[in-house]
């Protein structure tokens, strides 16, 4: 017999297809017309030979070597449940009274799963911040150097986190679509919180019907889809703010720019104005400086320049154009290059950011609350910016320059993870493991044999989302899903928040973490939370049974379009932004006034450090774009059927033009080695039309595989990109990560191919 149980997750809505106590198929959400294709994955992932069976410790661990001891070559032992649960108490208590609770590092950055309530992280920070704090993060890696500066300039993170100007309102009132990043179909099938329709499939196909002129600034011609029928400006990567500058500078040379906003919607016009036009630095930034830069003919910068003036353009910028040097930079001058046009604040023109990124930007939607847990306050107050965990390790008692501040790195002996992979999504992962390697005790909370797992102390193993009860929301989604229990527990893995509370337990501390509720208290609690916030919006929704037995709710969107910064324009002193001027600042006196050389108070062209025009590029001449996967989110879903489907020889695919894959005498289907100074992987080669020459990319994802493990600098056999990309702040001023700032050499590999075994589980030992 099947049963059909509903459920979601971060790449979409499903019913789960139950069959004697497994989940044999999903079938997408009924309401979902335009489904995605990674929920295919799910039996996969959740019966996965990778699954962790029962906690763990690392030989090593409990044979005394700890800090310096390498991490990632030693067998684990199983032990049982208890003693996993003592031992990890017992390391809590002996670090926070011999070192303080700075020295637990908690922060645990990543995406969890979908649901609101097991969601891991949080639920880490509750029960860390209940036991006397830890050292935290701030910011993040999608969009650090974004999220760190709009505040500065426009006054809130809105344009970024929060509503940004609608779909139909771009449909219905822009000619053109100018996109540094392009659309590529592959991010939308995500949504963090999870969502209940492909919103982005659909509102993309309406742009297309609607025969909007879309402008694909970007090294790949695959990042806008076919059916946008998009003009493919391939630029050089890295040089975004090049091309911007250009633009403003013809726009301005021909007298084309908007000057009545200017003059009453911003401040800094003047000192911007003089740097474009080479005043400052005796350089105006014209399309012919920009030519060898970026790679772009000065004619069609001018042409493309003409159109944004007179036309109706929203100007959009992917997230990853940000995380690069001086990430700040692109973001800075996309504003500003918006407001020399004129459209800010105008129904579908203006700026905006990151509608290409992920699933539900520019959706439109009510602001309304979505159930949420709190994980409290960090008694602590200690955070760093989430990029810099090398950094800290490495460092304890230096200084990290952030935003105006000057932050103390802790001294971290204890280091818990739960529900993100470090080893997936930090850069120069062979420094990151040298540095690991400190911490006395690593605690990891995971349901698979990720390469966090396997560089873990004690391995704590987690449900997945389908053996516990839940509830999905994302505020970019008209859904609230229900996320229902479909199969028990597997093995002996247990939910984070039973895992945390025994912990909690185990410290005197319980009801303070639970409060007293268990499970099905806690989703009555945070959707009746939430629903106090509806219903003072007006907005009618079943109480939680109603709820719970349709298995979904949904909000009708709103009749009017929203409109970002629709307010300010109309009236910029009746409705001032939240930045020192009211205004959009061009130059921003407190950014200056931070002194860094790396973020001045304009926005400017600055060299990165690694790209096809440094010096390096003669000893790596390929610039590596590392960007998201089409078959997974992350590394969740790797050893998923859609995934497995997608390698190449059983590695990761690597992109590469016919050009430069003559040159190596590479063919689609090769195995090659991909590496420079920092590490080595291995890829297998598409050769593909489509990409700018001398540009290859690999998405990150592919779980971590060194041949050697525990031996930092090893090669990885599988295909994460992350040994090769930098780790370096974006500025000061963001300390983003800058993984696409990344040069490499590629050649084909002739020894024999070492298999995969990152899908099975480590070596093993009985106690
Ligand atoms: N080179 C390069 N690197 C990048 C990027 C890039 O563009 N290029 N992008 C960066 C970006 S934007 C991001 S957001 C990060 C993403 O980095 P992460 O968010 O850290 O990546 P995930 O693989 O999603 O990690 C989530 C982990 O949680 C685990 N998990 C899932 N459900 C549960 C659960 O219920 N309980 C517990 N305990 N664990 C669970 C999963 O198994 C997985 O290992 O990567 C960054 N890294
Ligand atoms: N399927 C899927 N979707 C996802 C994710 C996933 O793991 N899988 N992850 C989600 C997350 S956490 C995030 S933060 C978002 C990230 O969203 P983005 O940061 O927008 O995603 P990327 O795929 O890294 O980059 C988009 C495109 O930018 C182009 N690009 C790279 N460098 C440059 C440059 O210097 N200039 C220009 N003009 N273009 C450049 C690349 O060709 C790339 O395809 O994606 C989300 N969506
Ligand atoms: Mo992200």
């Amino acid at each position: 017999m099947t049963v059909a149980v509903p459920h979601a997750s971060h790449w979409g809505a499903f019913d789960a297809l139950v069959e004697g106590g497994r989940v044999a198929a999903v079938r997408p959400f009924a309401r979902d017309r335009f489904p995605g294709s990674l929920i295919a994955s799910v039996p996969d992932i959740v019966h996965a030979p990778s699954r962790i069976d029962r906690p763990y410790v690392r030989r090593g661990w409990l044979r005394g070597e700890r800090a310096g001891a390498p991490r990632g070559g030693d067998p684990f032992v199983p032990v049982d449940w208890d003693r996993a649960i003592r031992l990890v108490a017992g390391e809590i208590d002996r670090v926070r009274r011999a070192h303080g609770n700075t020295a637990i590092f908690g922060g645990s950055y990543g995406w969890s799963s979908a649901g609101r309530f097991h969601h891991a992280r949080t639920q880490l920070h509750r029960c860390l911040n209940t036991l006397g704090g830890c050292t935290g993060q701030l910011t993040n890696y999608s969009y650090a150097a974004g999220m760190t500066l709009m505040p500065h300039i426009v006054g809130t993170n809105d344009c970024i986190t929060g509503p940004a100007t609608d779909w139909p309102a771009i449909i219905a009132n822009a000619r053109v679509l100018l996109c540094f990043g392009g659309l590529p179909l592959k991010n939308g099938e995500v949504c963090s919180g999870g969502a209940g329709e492909g919103q982005y499939r659909r509102w993309l196909r309406e742009a297309g019907s609607a025969g909007l002129r879309v402008v694909n600034v970007s090294p790949l011609a695959q990042d806008a889809p076919d059916f946008l029928r998009a003009e493919w400006l391939p630029i050089r990567p890295g040089t975004d703010t090049a091309l911007m500058l250009a633009l403003a500078h013809v726009i301005v040379a021909e007298g084309r720019e908007d000057k009545a906003f200017l003059a009453t919607h911003c401040t800094g016009w003047d000192r911007l104005r003089a740097y474009l036009l080479g005043e400052t630095d005796g350089q105006p930034k014209t399309p012919g400086w920009a030519a060898p830069i970026t790679g772009i003919a000065p004619e069609t910068t001018m042409a493309l320049a003409r159109a944004i003036a007179t036309e109706p353009t929203m100007i959009t910028a992917a997230w990853s154009i940000q995380r690069q040097d001086y990430g700040e930079q692109p973001y800075w001058m996309t504003v500003a290059l918006a407001a020399i046009t004129g459209g800010i604040g105008r129904p579908g023109t203006g700026f905006a950011f990151g509608y290409g990124s992920i699933n539900g930007v520019g959706n439109p939607r009510h602001d309304l609350p979505v159930p949420a847990l709190s994980a409290g306050r960090n008694p602590t107050g200690l955070f760093i910016p989430v990029a810099r965990v090398t950094d800290m390790l490495e460092k304890p008692g230096g200084i990290c320059e952030y935003n105006g501040r000057r932050i103390v790195y802790p001294d971290t002996k204890l280091i818990w993870w739960a529900g993100g992979n470090p080893f997936h999504h930090h850069q120069d992962l062979n420094r990151f493991l040298r540095a690991w390697a400190r911490a006395e005790t690593i605690v990891i909370n995971e349901p698979w044999w990720t390469a966090l797992a396997r560089h873990a102390d004690i391995v704590l193993p987690a449900t997945t989302t389908l053996e516990r009860n839940d509830i999905a929301a994302s505020s970019r989604d008209r859904f609230v899903l229900a996320m229902r229990q479909a199969i028990p527990p597997q093995a002996q893995a247990r939910d984070d928040f039973a895992i945390l509370a025994d912990i909690c337990d185990a410290l005197g501390l319980r009801d303070r973490f639970t409060e007293q509720r268990d499970e099905a208290a806690w989703l009555r609690h945070l959707y009746d939370t939430a629903r106090a916030g509806w219903t003072a919006s007006g907005v009618e929704t079943p109480d939680f049974d109603g709820f719970w037995e349709a298995g979904f709710l949904e909000f009708t969107p709103p009749e009017r379009p929203f409109v970002l910064f629709e307010g300010f324009r109309a009236d910029p002193y009746a409705d001032p932004l939240n930045t020192p001027s009211g205004k959009i600042e061009l130059y921003s006196e407190t950014i200056a006034g931070f002194g860094y050389d790396d973020c001045p108070g304009h926005p400017v062209w600055k060299e990165p450090k690694e790209w096809l025009g440094a010096p390096a590029a003669a000893r790596y001449p390929l610039h590596l774009l590392s960007f998201q996967p089409a078959t997974r989110l992350h590394g969740q879903l790797d050893q998923g059927r859609v995934s497995l489907a997608s390698k190449v020889a059983g590695r990761e695919p690597v992109l590469i033009g016919p050009a430069d894959a003559a040159a190596r005498g590479i063919k689609t289907g090769d195995v090659v080695r991909i590496f420079n100074d920092r590490g080595a992987c291995l890829g297998g080669a598409v050769v593909t039309e489509g990409i700018l020459p001398g540009v290859v990319a690999m998405a990150t994802g592919a779980w971590l595989d060194p041949l050697e493990p525990g031996a930092p600098g090893s090669l990885c056999v599988h295909g994460n990109p992350n040994v090769l990309t930098r780790d370096e702040g974006t500025s000061r001023l963001g300390q983003g990560p800058v993984a696409q700032s990344c040069l490499v050499e590629i050649e084909r590999w002739t020894e024999p191919v070492p298999p995969v075994r990152v899908h099975a589980p480590p070596p093993i030992e009985e106690a």
